[in-house]
């Protein structure tokens, strides 16, 4: 039981809205309470989190006074004084208020555009104040519904310009910031632009500063797409852009569900934890997701504790994994080089390439070969369920 206790070197952290969700869906209204930032901070504490997220309207109201701006900022960090509790990322929404229903900074309306910068960079003040190090940018509302509103290729451009200039921004400001970018394929717009990991890493490669950006990569997301969560976050650390990443769990096929990370695809959260602690990943893990909506705010703590207790399980799992002995023989054997073919590999060269076309190869032995990924597989759900 003490092994899974959280710890703050394991930077679990929670954005406001993700505790302070009250439930409501497209077809009910909140079942919960409304909290204040600070007293979803002293819950955060309770539960063992390390760290707290949140869009400057989850911590400032957008109509708020400057008096009553003051006064929640006052009870917040005294609430972070308090609990010992840091803010390691914060992000703006860009999606909430009717003035974004065509986007922000992809808006086919030039006020709207201008606005969002206005927004973003307020928000990132407030981000720094509060001492984030990471900045998000997850445009929900950047996308379509119908292609002839818009040309596509300009959105991109549009999108691009707007990082850029933030960018430069924060570099104006001398804050020590990173931004993080989020995709997603759709909801709550039909179609999103820059869907999945790739396309933002794509995307990311063409902007004025690419090393102060990176991405933001969230289970849920690419699992909507029907893709492979794992290795798209590997492609993206390989990549040295994995700035921060959103953990949860979801039913592919599905409208956004946001469950409790590991709750859905215990197999996949396996490989992805392991992926993270293999590498030595170090950033914050993230959880973006809330309790059901049949939960009150007890419930709310055992989904927080489930999400990080689950972390911390699978963790240990991972670690189990790469002692196994049989597994690891394994491992060993299939990765196995031949060094008799190690000159071939490499840089071109002339030579190279003509020796790898005289080279005569067994072409039927070779096919022949089994590789035992059933035997393997075999162990890592034996593993996974407790039977090893
Ligand atoms: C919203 C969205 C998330 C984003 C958050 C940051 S807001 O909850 O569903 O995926 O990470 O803007
Ligand atoms: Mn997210
Ligand atoms: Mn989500």
């Amino acid at each position: 039981m003490t092994a899974f206790t959280p710890k703050p070197e394991d930077k679990f952290t929670f954005g406001l809205w993700t505790v302070g969700n009250r439930g409501r869906d497209p077809f009910g209204s909140e079942v919960r309470e409304s909290k204040t930032p600070a007293e979803l901070v002293y819950l955060l504490s309770e539960v063992g989190a390390y760290g707290v997220n949140f869009h400057d309207n989850d911590l400032i109201p957008m109509d708020a006074t400057l008096d009553e701006e003051a006064s929640i900022k006052k009870s917040f960090r005294k609430a972070l004084e308090e609990t010992g509790l840091v803010v390691p990322m914060a992000t703006t929404n860009l999606f909430f208020d009717p003035v974004f229903k065509d986007g922000a900074f992809t808006s086919n309306d030039p006020k709207v555009r201008a606005y969002a910068l206005q927004k973003t960079m307020k928000a990132i003040d407030l981000g720094a104040e509060f001492g984030a190090k990471v900045y998000v940018f997850w445009g929900g509302r950047e996308g379509v519904e119908t292609d002839s509103s818009k040309n596509a290729a300009e959105a991109i451009k549009r999108m691009r310009e707007a990082i850029n200039f933030l960018c430069e921004y924060v570099m104006d400001q001398k804050y020590d910031l990173k931004f993080a970018l989020e995709p997603k394929p759709n909801e709550p717009r039909a179609d999103i632009y820059n869907p999945t990991i790739g396309h933002m890493l794509g995307f990311i490669a063409t902007l004025d500063h690419p090393e102060m950006v990176g991405v933001n990569p969230e289970v849920a997301h690419d699992q909507m797409a029907g893709l492979n969560f794992m290795q798209g976050v590997a492609q993206a650390w390989e990549a040295g852009k994995l700035f921060h990443i959103d953990l949860n769990d979801q039913y592919p096929g599905r409208y956004d569900q946001d469950l409790r990370f590991g709750s859905r695809d215990i197999k996949a959260a396996f490989y992805l934890v392991k992926f993270l602690e293999d590498v030595k990943y170090s950033g914050s893990r993230h959880f973006d997701a809330h309790a059901y909506r049949t939960e009150d705010f007890e419930g709310v703590k055992d989904f927080a504790r489930g999400c990080m207790r689950t972390y911390l399980m699978l963790k240990e799992k991972a670690a189990q994994f790469n002692a196994d002995p049989e597994i690891q023989t394994i491992l060993k054997e299939i990765n196995a080089e031949d060094p008799a073919l190690t000159p071939y590999f490499g840089k071109y060269s002339a030579e190279k390439a003509k020796a790898i076309k005289n080279y005569s190869f067994d072409r039927k032995t070779i096919a022949a070969r089994g590789f035992k990924y059933e035997r393997l597989d075999q162990l890592t759900i034996d593993l996974i369920l407790g039977n090893r």
